[in-house]
Parts: C-alpha cells; structure tokens; sequence
C-alpha cells in the first residue's frame, strides 16, 4: 500500500451552484481521508501560480479569470494511490467525455468550467498545494 496526498480544488462554478457537499462526501464514502481544507477566493497572482503549466496556452487568461470569478475550496486529501484514485473519480478533463459516474461525469458539461481539479502527479501535488497550505497544515 502506497499513502499519498493529493491536492483537490472545488471550482467557483460548483461552489456557486452549491455543490460543495455533494463533492466533499463523494472523496469521503471512497474512504478518503481529509488533511486540510479551506475556501478562499484566489488573487491573480496565486491562480496564474496555481497554472503556470498552462502559462502559454490559449485558454490560459479564460482560465484564471474564471477561477477567480468566486471562492474555490482547497482541500489535501490523503489515502492509498490517493493521486490516481481521484484522478478516476473526477473523470476527464473535458466534461463532455467524463463518464457517468464521475463527478465531472455527472455535474459538468465543459472543459473549462468542469467542477473541480486534482494534481496529476506528486510533483503537481508539492507545487499545487502550497498555493494554498503551508507544509504544517497537511501533517
Ligand atoms: P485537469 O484539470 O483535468 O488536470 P488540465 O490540467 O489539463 O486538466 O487543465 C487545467 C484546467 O484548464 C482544466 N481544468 C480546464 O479548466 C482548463 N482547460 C484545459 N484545457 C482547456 C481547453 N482546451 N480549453 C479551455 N480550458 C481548458
């Protein structure tokens, strides 16, 4: 058994259709176990850290508007293969494709406004999380 962590976002388009709960218990019934979380509304500067990777793409400045647009929920959730196992339970990045089931899947139908993020990788996870956390908090 593998324990890892990983960094979860709820985006402002789920929190403003009041579906932090729904989310929340769907990591929790998986058996995960939440590290650390908090709701906060980002600042440009923090949302373009949070997307470096995409700094070039052409969607980038859409993107960090809209994670701007309201409050996010950041959270550090922490289980056995916790990166690839949230990976799967949010489904695709492209709602339209994310099979029923997932929580893109079932309350999303777009690539950009898709409900929530997850790290693809531990290396995400160290660069994503500490947007948000210090190391202390997510002991
Ligand atoms: P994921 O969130 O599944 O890891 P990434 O990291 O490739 O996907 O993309 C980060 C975010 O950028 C996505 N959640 C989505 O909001 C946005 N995004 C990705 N690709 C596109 C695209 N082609 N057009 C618009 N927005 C996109």
């Amino acid at each position: 058994m593998a324990v890892e962590k990983t960094f979860v976002m709820i985006k402002p388009d789920a929190v403003k259709r009041g579906l932090i709960g729904e989310i929340v218990s769907r990591f929790e019934r998986k058996g995960l176990k939440i590290k650390a979380l908090k709701m906060v509304k980002l600042t440009r500067e923090r949302a373009e850290q949070l997307y470096s990777v995409h700094r070039d793409k052409p969607f980038f400045n859409d993107l960090v508007e809209f994670v701007t647009s309201g409050p996010v929920v950041a959270m550090v959730l922490e289980g056995d293969s916790a990166i690839s196992v949230v990976r799967l339970l949010i489904g695709s990045t492209d709602a339209r494709k994310a099979a029923p089931g997932t929580i893109r899947g079932d309350f999303a139908l777009d690539i950009q406004e898709n409900v929530v993020h997850a790290s693809d990788s531990p290396e995400s996870f160290e660069r994503e999380y500490r947007v948000f956390f210090t190391p202390e908090e997510i002991e």
